[in-house]
């Protein structure tokens, strides 16, 4: 104990601990996965497979009838594809199309950060499976771990002329920051032993103890909000000159969504506007936000851990000094931008260069089924590329004018909705995966949400509510991978069958959302959401967001988040005064 009267320094979290004494991410993995006797991995392993975008899982369902046959559980696996942008070729598709019937559950997972996931994957094929990931020229590594994970960018090139700029530094700042330990590549792609030695390696970005935990970037490109801006820890939103061409980025720090149930130090938090850069500073940026969040993180508890404490901690003004002072040089003021919307543009669009999109709706993500063998076929056709949306749809993206004919009839064929009859409630719908395999879910989400929004249709419909655009999300617990706090409706699950209720965000994402109702059960869902969507048809203003009425009319009291620094001057204090404003 210390005499000094001084508090004794908290310790590293064992997980700190365990990534420095890793080599690089190596640990024990190999040997557990050749330790036949069980079908998982041990505890150590699971945190460092992390980082190569593999969780051991197990599946919910069984566990009670096996645990009751005093069986072990039913151990699976989870890889996670990273796929920068959101962009892949047809033939990417295929193969990971092929893999997830040959090696996984038979399905393939849109995640709402554009990347692949595969669920069930057996750990006798996981070093298979994840070779011939890399096949494709696409990787697992750091979908997951305390480093940078998939970077984000809006995937329609019709959006605005900034598209095909502002994807490629996207791409750039992902190669910028992936980690170079060659331990990836020994474990899972080339088959040699893994042991790290000559040359000796070296993290110029992360370090031996990467990062203190995971870290998101996006790129928004307004006026669609599609990748959630304010929900991560670094954004880059792109802005315009005169001209109409890319003059740089609006930049945003110490955006997050999770929290734990009844412990008020954790919370979901907008991020913050930080200044502005050039195109050609973005990379430059990233590295340095991203080395100061290495150096001032909380690496003694993880759940304090992520950038948005840190900001939240020390302020905005000591965050740009610091990132100021690793450049070397000033960040500009922070520009206008404004967003309409979080959405996706669904159905055909044309482009000015004679090409079509097809943006189709997949609910939740989840590609099985006829959605499934459709896509299958329009890969083996397909000229252009397929593009992940941050909303868990695809874009079939590039449709020569030759190949629209064959591809609207293969929609057609496997009857996918191409003329979007689907309600704006549904179609601005999303739930996280949850059950059966998410080892954190205290109650459903998934497999609920879309059977919640077939009951909640009927009320819309008698609301006369049924094509207006009304963002609903649901997430099994408090962690928030469905964004379910910037959601117009926000369902937080507590316990099997219960959930929290939100109401309020910015149809836009610049606000968040406030808990209206604690637990509630599944069976008070549809009467309660009834009497909300028939007030919000009789008294909202012309043109008002169902969000914006649940603060007017009172059912919620706004928090102050709004990430509008137009609107809230408190949050880029001192920013006005600066050259460019
Ligand atoms: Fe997430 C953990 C699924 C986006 C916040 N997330 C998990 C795990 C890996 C569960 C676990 O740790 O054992 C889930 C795997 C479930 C399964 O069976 O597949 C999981 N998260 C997902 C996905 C697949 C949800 C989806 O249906 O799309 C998303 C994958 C994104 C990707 O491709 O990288 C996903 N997760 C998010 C988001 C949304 C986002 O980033 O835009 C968030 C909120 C934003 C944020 O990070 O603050 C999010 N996931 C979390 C957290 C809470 C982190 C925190 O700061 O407290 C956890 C738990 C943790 O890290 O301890 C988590
Ligand atoms: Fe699992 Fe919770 Fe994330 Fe849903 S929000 S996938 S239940 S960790």
């Amino acid at each position: 104990m210390s005499t000094s009267g001084e508090s004794e320094p908290k310790p590293l979290h064992k997980n700190e601990l365990l990534k420095a004494g890793s080599n690089y991410l190596r640990g024990h993995i190999l040997s557990d996965l050749q330790d036949a006797s069980t079908e998982t991995i041990s505890e150590d392993s699971a945190q460092l497979t992390k980082f190569h975008g593999i969780y051991p899982q197990d599946d919910r369902d069984l566990r009670a009838q096996r645990r009751k046959e005093g069986r072990d559980k039913a151990y699976i696996f989870m890889a996670r594809v990273r796929v920068p942008g959101g962009v892949c070729t047809p033939g990417q598709w295929l193969a990971l199309d092929t893999l997830a019937d040959s090696h996984a559950n038979g399905t393939l997972k849109i995640t709402n950060r554009q990347s692949f996931q595969f669920h069930g994957i057996l750990k006798g094929r996981l070093r298979e499976a994840i070779r011939e990931v890399n096949r494709t020229l696409l990787d697992t590594l750091a979908a997951c771990g305390d480093v940078n994970r998939n970077v984000m960018c809006n995937p329609n090139p019709l959006i605005s002329g900034l598209h095909a700029e502002t994807l490629g530094i996207a791409k750039a700042v992902a190669a910028h920051l992936s980690p170079r330990t060659r331990a990836y590549h020994e474990l899972w792609v080339d088959d040699t032993l893994v042991g790290g030695g000559e040359p000796e390696e070296v993290e110029p970005i992360y370090g031996k103890t990467y990062l203190p935990r995971k870290f998101k970037i996006v790129f928004a490109i307004p006026p669609s909000n599609d990748v959630d801006v304010f929900a991560h820890d670094l954004g880059f939103i792109a802005v315009a000159n005169a001209d109409g061409r890319l003059e740089g980025f609006v930049i945003t720090v110490g955006g997050g969504m999770g929290m734990s149930h009844n412990q008020v130090e954790t919370y979901p938090r907008l991020a913050d506007v930080l200044g502005f850069c050039r195109p050609d500073q973005v990379v430059e940026v990233a590295e340095k936000v991203v080395t100061l969040q290495r150096d001032f993180g909380d690496r003694t508890d993880r759940k304090h851990a992520r950038f948005k404490y840190t900001v939240a901690d020390r302020g905005l003004v000591w965050i740009r000094n610091e990132v100021e002072r690793r450049l070397g040089w000033q960040l500009g003021a922070p520009r206008r931008f404004e967003f309409t919307d979080t959405g996706d543009r669904y159905g055909w669009t044309e482009g000015p260069d004679g090409h079509s999109h097809f943006t189709l709706f997949i609910e939740n993500g989840r590609v099985k089924g006829a959605v499934k063998v459709a896509l299958r076929e329009i890969a083996k056709v397909h000229r252009g590329d397929f593009r992940l949306t941050p909303n868990q749809h695809l874009m079939i993206a590039g449709v020569a004018a030759a190949d629209h004919p064959r591809i609207e009839a293969l929609l057609r064929e496997h009857v996918l909705d191409t003329s979007n009859r689907a309600s704006g409630l549904r179609l601005n719908s999303m739930a996280c995966v949850a059950l059966p395999t998410c080892g954190l879910a205290l109650a459903e989400s998934e497999r609920y949400l879309p059977e919640l929004v077939t009951l909640l249709e009927g009320e819309v419909e008698a609301a006369g509510l049924r094509d207006d655009a009304i963002v609903i999300r649901m997430t099994g617990c408090p962690n928030g991978c469905g964004r379910p706090f910037l959601a117009e409706i926000g369902f937080v699950g507590r316990s099997p069958g219960k959930y929290n209720v939100y109401l309020g965000a910015a149809f836009n994402g610049s606000r968040m959302n406030v808990l209206y109702k604690s637990s509630l059960p599944t069976a008070e869902i549809v009467p309660l959401v009834r009497s909300l969507l028939r007030r919000y048809a009789v008294e909202r203003n012309p043109g008002e967001r169902f969000g914006d009425f649940a603060i007017r009319a009172g059912l919620v009291r706004p928090t102050g988040t709004s990430a509008d620094f137009h609107q809230d001057p408190v949050r880029t204090e001192g920013l006005q005064s600066r050259p460019g404003a």
